[in-house]
């Protein structure tokens, strides 16, 4: 399970971290409280700032970082069982790690749907619009078109429900970079069986490692490049996970 802190060493800001988080440079896109970013009824009277944020997020060609390739190399290794992301940047994507492999539990800037007929549109169709700063219309009806985003009080995608079968059959459950406050992602983490491990590697202590750990956790605080950083060594992949990131880097 990750969330918006694997993507800080990429250069994106996440939500809360304070001074440096999302909602604390919100001021610029003039909204009357951060949260209204990611809510429908705002986005239909202003849906300006929601693609200012899109263009910035999307366009600005962020590159994954060491934990994506990390993820990347259980994958290739035949490690992971599933990436469940709360990233709507699609670094994952970018990695290399395959879509089966991911579910994008708040959605992704790969497609997109007309808010008033929701005619499907496949996501490209819509940047030439943001890259220019003017909002995509939907060609059928000229309804505003949004990219598939979850937003608050809209449902997680259909891939969510995976969940009910992959959470009982995993042997370790790693947490990264993730506050564990947005729901129901968050209750993931205590969907494994109680003999499963469960590592958390973020800044802060958060959810139920707080407040109602386990016997078998492991918490590591601290920067989460360090964090993984560590654990790739003591696993002895060190070289492997350079390699393949010099191979993804040689591509660009
Ligand atoms: P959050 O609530 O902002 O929490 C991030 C967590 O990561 C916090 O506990 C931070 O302390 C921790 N963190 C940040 N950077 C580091 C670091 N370098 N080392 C260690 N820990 C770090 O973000 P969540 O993902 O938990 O919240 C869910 C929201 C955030 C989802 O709906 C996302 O769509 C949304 N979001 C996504 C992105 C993105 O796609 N990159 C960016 C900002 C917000």
């Amino acid at each position: 399970m990750v969330g918006a802190g694997i993507s800080t060493p990429s250069g994106i800001p996440d939500f809360r971290s304070p001074r440096s988080g999302l909602y604390s440079s919100l001021q610029q896109y003039d909204l009357p409280y951060p949260e209204a970013i990611f809510e429908l009824t705002f986005f239909s009277h202003n849906p300006k700032p929601f693609f200012t944020l899109a263009k910035e997020l999307y366009l600005r060609s962020y590159r994954p970082n060491v934990i994506h390739y990390f993820l990347r190399l259980l994958h290739d290794k035949g490690l992971l069982l599933r990436l469940y992301t709360q990233n709507i940047d699609g670094l994952e994507r970018v990695s290399g790690i395959p879509a089966s492999k991911l579910v994008e539990a708040h959605g992704s800037f790969a497609s997109a749907t007309c808010t008033v007929c929701r005619r499907p549109s496949p996501g490209k169709d819509i940047w030439a619009d943001v890259a220019v700063d003017r909002i995509p219309r939907c060609p059928v009806c000229t309804g505003v078109v949004k990219p598939d985003i979850v937003f608050f009080g809209e449902a997680l995608p259909q891939r969510f429900l995976m969940h009910v079968v992959d959470f009982p059959m995993a042997d370790l459950l790693l947490i990264l970079g993730t506050s564990l406050e947005v729901e129901p992602f968050a209750s993931l983490s205590e969907a494994v069986q109680s003999s499963v491990p469960r590592l958390l590697i973020n800044r802060d202590l958060v959810g139920p490692f707080a407040w109602h750990p386990r016997s078998r956790d492991v918490v590591q605080l601290g920067d989460v490049v360090h964090g993984v950083e560590r654990l790739v060594e003591l696993l002895g992949w060190t070289e492997e996970l350079q390699d393949l990131i010099q191979q993804e880097t040689e591509k660009v």
